[in-house]
């Protein structure tokens, strides 16, 4: 990974750096807090799209803090710990379990247009410049486009594409492409599978199979089974992931369109929500446009 793609990456926490950071720093110093500026630093943590719960917890611990600490006390590493804690619930990295000896299934799930298709190649992208040999499989079959673009995606990234033949079941075409792989000795799979809608019941019922067939022949750690979030969508992500989380037995999140003037508090409030950690950030429409997610990097950025 290039370090200019980490830094835009960093660069884009925006509000939570600018604004936020500055008012701990103000009501930190200041003798007299009234109450509604505790309010308002509430809600610029809720602006930045942290989410109630947390922006409470932190704004009545950091309160406490200032209360109880002598003059001079340090807010900041209070802060960069106290965030940190929000995002320290698993481990961020692909893969982290899995023996390189067998193979490994990406399957990527999520609503219409939030990046799936470009990720699934933006992965493939960076899984080939590790040296591992790797095939694309497009599961969504009833769009002739869908797979198209897949397959612009497998030439760019210079890997094995696998095609299901056009209306078949989605579920037979994974289940092929894994023994296909299996056979063509290739270390990684990845899935793109139909953009769904959340009230969609044959898609997800469509998904739910996937998964089932999937898990049939590969199970964690040698599966990961990736949401994909579009960061802007902000508060209205939850309810729309709610129910294809329900049936995709997911390991993580991948949180794409960091570069559209994301928010960086969605990124809490996602490894909040879900209970999952986010294992990459989509910075950008080309192949390398994609960062591992560092939460030690990323808390750092916005508190000091
Ligand atoms: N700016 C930006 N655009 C992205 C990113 N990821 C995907 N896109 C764009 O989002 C649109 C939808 O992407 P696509 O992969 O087709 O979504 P899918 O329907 O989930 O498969 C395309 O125009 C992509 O170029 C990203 O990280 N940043
Ligand atoms: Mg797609």
């Amino acid at each position: 990974m290039s370090g200019a793609f980490f830094k835009k990456w960093l660069q884009n926490i925006g509000k939570m750096k600018e604004e936020v950071r500055e008012r701990f720093s103000q009501l930190w110093s200041r003798k007299e807090v009234k109450e509604e500026e505790w309010e308002e630093l509430e809600a610029m943590l809720i602006q930045a799209d942290i989410g109630p719960s947390m922006a409470v917890e932190l704004v009545e611990e950091f309160r406490r803090l200032r209360e109880t600490s002598k003059s001079g006390g340090d807010w900041q590493n209070w802060l960069y710990e106290k965030l940190l804690t929000f995002l320290k619930n698993s481990e961020t990295r692909l893969f982290p379990n899995a023996s390189l000896e067998n193979l490994r299934v990406i399957l990527l799930s999520g609503i219409n247009g939030v990046g799936k298709t470009t990720t699934a190649g933006k992965i493939a992208h960076l899984l080939k410049e590790k040296g591992e040999r790797v095939v694309l499989v497009g599961a969504d079959t009833f769009r002739a486009a869908a797979s198209e673009q897949l397959e612009v995606w497998a030439q760019r990234a210079n890997c094995r594409y696998f095609r299901g033949s056009a209306g078949a079941d989605p579920g037979a075409v994974v289940f092929d492409s894994i023994n296909s792989a299996r056979n063509n000795g290739d270390s990684v799979v990845i899935v793109d599978t139909a953009g769904r809608s959340h009230v969609n019941k044959n898609l997800l019922a469509e998904l739910e199979k996937v998964v089932k067939v999937t898990k049939k022949l590969v199970e964690p750690p040698q599966l990961e089974s990736l949401l994909v979030i579009d960061a802007l969508t902000g508060q209205n992500a939850f309810s729309q992931v709610e129910s294809i989380a329900r049936v995709a037995d997911l390991t993580g999140i991948i949180l794409t369109k960091w570069d559209s003037q994301a928010k960086g508090g969605i990124i809490f409030r996602v490894v909040r929500e879900f209970g999952l950690p986010v294992k990459y950030v989509g910075v950008g429409e080309g192949i390398e446009d994609l960062v591992p997610f560092e939460p030690e990097e990323f808390v750092r950025a916005i508190v000091y």
